[in-house]
């Protein structure tokens, strides 16, 4: 069985407890692996190893820092192939999205920050006959990135990209649930010429190599993306340490469908808002509202698209939908179909295990459309963050919005309409942090990213991000 190791000082290493967890392939319900289960003496080797590496990173020119990343960048490049497999292996996606979304986007992560930290300046302020004032953005320090397992690659190096270009030495938890491509980022970064100490790859449970970051006194800033839940644990706990925090949470999207929309290209690309990446995607559109009109005709042609949609093995080319995650997550979905059917809604289609001939123990969900639910019972207002929406009519603009920001989340929202001015009132009027208009998850990596209410506190992307993870500081000169 193959042995994961933590990447610690430029190296790889067993976890000082010798523990270790299974990891699973989630296409066959098996354990193809084992992962440390850190705890805080691995902890503190990385914090011992980034301490003695910052004085290099930090002191060393932008242009050199974003030339190494650069390095990194290509590196995951010329091992598409390898990170490609591993990924979908680790999380059950299609091959394809692995090869299409999450690979193709941590390379461009990490040669996105490589070129912004270049031109990454700070302000001057003029103030006549009296004096000059600048100010200084410098790294904070040691940093804490802890990822989740949805889209492991993209979200663990949307993280530790920015950091590593603004000057800050990492030390980075990926999910235990998907750890292998952050496993082998360790070699890519060694490679690319990063200095011993300066990313550290810490594999393990959040309760304890996670708590661990999250408590060690010389980790100045925690940037976070998961649940809700452990978000809020995380603020508890990092909050009278006056950490910088930055936290990605969950999201209950609303994807707003007027008779308006041009039809045929809102269907196409709703069915990729609602069960892409089998639907583990916090910006996926899970709660579908349709204005009346044209309610039965987009519930007839929707539920005939999703009836046709492949839910295969992720190596099958024709798979539109891999396996969820894990057993628990997948049982966790399941009851959320069962709440749905007390709560009074209707399954129009799926809302059950798909069994997929040679891999009767994979986790395999059929797409689910549910119809007949309130906008506020708990199928509508909870994050389920499995391939599952609901359907639901509506009249009038004030109806839509108000159901539409009736949840505890912010994070994104999607809107379908030819009406200019309704576009730009609805946009103004949605809780939440991203609207896209006519179209979904097309990404600027420029722009802020994150949301509001429950989805989260901060913004990553672009100077959002870099500024996260940079100290601020003013100094004045009097002429
Ligand atoms: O989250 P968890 P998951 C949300 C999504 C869903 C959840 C799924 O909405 O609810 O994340 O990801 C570590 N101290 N988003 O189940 O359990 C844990 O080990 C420190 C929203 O993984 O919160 C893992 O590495 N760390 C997001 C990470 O936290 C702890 C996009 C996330 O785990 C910890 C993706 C603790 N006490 C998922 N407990 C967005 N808004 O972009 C756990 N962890």
């Amino acid at each position: 069985m193959e042995r994961l190791q933590n990447f610690i000082d430029g190296a790889y290493c067993d976890p000082v407890k010798g523990q270790y967890l299974d990891n699973y392939e989630p296409a066959s319900g098996t354990v193809y692996s084992q992962i440390p289960n850190s705890t805080e003496e691995d902890v503190e080797l990385a914090v011992k190893a980034a301490e003695k590496a910052f004085p290099i990173w930090s002191e060393m020119s932008k242009s050199e820092r974003s030339a190494i990343l650069v390095k990194l960048s290509e590196g995951i490049q010329a091992r598409m192939d390898e990170f490609v497999k591993a990924e979908s292996r680790d999380n059950g996606k299609p091959l394809s999205l692995a090869a299409h979304v999450d690979i193709p986007r941590a390379v461009s992560n990490f040669h996105f920050f490589a070129t912004a930290i270049i031109h990454y300046a700070s302000e001057s302020h003029q103030m006549e006959g009296v004096g000059v004032n600048y100010t200084l953005r410098k790294p904070i320090g040691i940093v804490g990135c802890i990822s989740p397992w949805n889209l492991p690659l993209y979200l663990f190096s949307w993280k530790i990209a920015p950091a590593l270009a603004a000057g800050n030495c990492v030390i980075a938890k990926p999910s235990e649930i998907t750890p292998y491509t952050a496993y082998l980022l360790g070699k890519v970064a060694k490679e690319a010429g990063m200095p011993d100490g300066v990313l550290n790859i810490l594999h393990g449970e959040g309760r304890y190599a996670g708590d661990a970051i999250v408590k060690h006194t010389k980790i100045k800033a925690i940037s976070f993306t998961g649940g809700t839940a452990t978000g809020e644990y995380i603020a508890r706990t990092a909050a009278p340490m006056f950490k910088k925090l930055s936290l990605e949470l969950g999201g209950k999207n609303p994807n707003i469908i007027f008779a308006d929309c041009d039809f045929k290209e809102m269907l196409s690309t709703t069915l990729r808002s609602s069960f892409a990446n089998q639907g583990q995607i916090c910006l996926c559109g899970s709660r579908i509202f349709v204005e009346r009109p044209i309610y039965d005709k987009f519930k007839e042609e929707f539920v005939k698209r999703v009836d046709s949609t492949v839910v295969a093995h992720p190596d099958n080319p024709d798979a539109k939908l891999g396996a969820v995650v894990s057993k628990p997550h997948m049982e966790k979905v399941l009851s959320y179909v069962e709440l749905a059917k007390e709560e009074g809604g209707t399954v129009l289609t799926g809302g059950e295990r798909v069994t997929v001939e040679g891999y009767e123990n994979g986790y395999y969900l059929r797409p689910t459309v549910i119809e007949g639910l309130s906008f506020d019972c708990r199928t509508n207002q909870e994050e389920i963050f499995g391939p599952v929406v609901t359907i639901t009519p509506f009249d009038t603009e004030e109806e839509v919005l108000m159901m539409a920001n009736s949840t505890k989340y912010g994070l994104s929202a999607t809107l379908w309409t030819s009406d200019l001015k309704r576009a730009h009132r609805m946009a103004n009027e949605l809780h939440s942090g991203i609207v896209w208009i006519n179209s979904w998850l097309v990404r600027d990596l420029r722009t802020p990213f994150g949301g509001m209410k429950a989805s989260g506190v901060g913004r990553e992307g672009g100077w959002e991000a870099l500024r996260f993870f940079t100290e601020a500081k003013n100094v004045f000169v009097k002429y």
